[in-house]
């Protein structure tokens, strides 16, 4: 549990990383690779929170390939992780949500960990400072099936870039590491490495993650949910139904709270401290939802994992799902495991 603890007894993610090494429980590349992500957050947390000062809000006049307009941040953000990222030198495929494919990265020389990252979610929110994050997983290298891969396949990818998309291709149950930067009233960094979930707030004094919250777990049930109902017409029936058993206020008299503010990371975040159930469904104009399954769907199922809850596509586990493409959406339903059993009950 979280307490006030004086300043020497502060645990920084540095010495928990640190630790974690001791431990063996990473390697001292991940390691680096890990903290080099902090770094980057650290770096996105000051460009989020003086946007409007330095004249970051707005639109770059870019479109990234989902087809969205880049806003200066989502750009700036992408740099910065892939930065830090290369100057880690423990990094060998980087694959962004703001990358049309993924980067083999030349610096690297041990390690050559592959990390997929969405730099900045949520930045449609920036210019009204509504909270915002970066999620990031972390792979091991998988080069035993890069051997066999038939280059020639017609593909418009270069040999080099296709070994890049096939190792970065992995599903969500192979993930080493994952995490979370919120920036929000506080910055938060939560982080998993296979060993319990971890929260760290960002102390601006001295401007080091400090350990907040050790093994957090979400609630095994909560009666929240986080959905964008304005898709509600466009859903299945069997959505719809169950969209609307969570409005009946049955024997207690009190229905389900809708909790919703369009950022995956601030929605997520309240979900797993709180309980209850965020979804992106599938809907009659987004056939496999919104959100990307590589950089956003599995980290987030695998910290939700980790702290005791569960991530879905609607009927099956999001980390057994094996990637085709690297921006590749899927539905998603995720958080306390009663309600999201609930929510697949419903669609069976
Ligand atoms: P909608 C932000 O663009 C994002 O990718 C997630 O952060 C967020 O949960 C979702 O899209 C919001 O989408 O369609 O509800 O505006």
């Amino acid at each position: 549990k979280s307490a006030t603890k004086s300043s020497y007894e502060l645990l920084t993610l540095t010495t928990w990383l640190l630790k974690q090494e001791q431990a063996g429980v990473i390697d001292a590349e991940l390691t680096i690779v890990l903290s080099s992500i902090s770094m980057a957050c650290k770096q996105i947390a000051s460009l989020v929170q003086r946007a409007g000062i330095s004249n970051l809000t707005g639109v770059q006049g870019a479109v990234n390939v989902q087809g969205e307009d880049q806003k200066k941040l989502d750009v700036v953000s992408n740099e910065v992780f892939s930065n830090c990222l290369k100057s880690s030198g423990r990094t060998g495929i980087i694959a962004s949500e703001e990358e049309d494919v993924p980067v083999a990265v030349e610096e690297s020389y041990s390690g050559n960990y592959i990390v997929v990252f969405d730099p900045l979610d949520g930045s449609s929110n920036i210019d009204a400072a509504v909270s915002t994050g970066s999620i990031f997983g972390i792979y091991s290298p998988n080069d035993e099936c890069l051997a066999d891969i038939d280059i020639d396949d017609g593909s418009t990818l270069d040999s080099g870039t296709q070994k890049c998309v096939v190792s970065v291709c992995q599903p969500g149950s192979n993930l080493l590491a994952a995490g979370y930067c919120m920036y929000s009233s506080s910055v938060i960094f939560v982080l998993t490495v296979g060993k319990g979930v971890y929260a760290f707030t960002l102390d601006p004094m001295y401007g080091e993650f400090v350990l907040t919250t050790e093994k957090v777990q979400i609630p095994k049930a909560g009666k929240i949910y986080s959905f964008n109902e304005g898709n509600y017409q466009l859903w299945d029936d069997k959505l719809k139904q169950y969209m609307d058993s969570l409005k009946d206020p049955g024997p207690s008299g009190k229905p389900y709270s809708a909790r919703y503010i369009g950022s995956l990371v601030g929605d997520f975040h309240r979900t797993l401290l709180y309980g209850g159930i965020y979804g992106y469904p599938r809907d009659k104009k987004s056939k496999n939802g919104k959100l990307r399954l590589l950089y956003e769907c599995a980290p987030m199922s695998f910290i939700v994992e980790q702290a005791g809850g569960k991530g879905s596509d609607g009927h099956h586990r999001i980390l057994d799902i094996q990637p085709q493409e690297i921006h590749q959406r899927v539905p998603l339903f995720i958080g306390s495991v009663e309600e999201v059993e609930k929510l697949e009950k419903f669609l069976a």
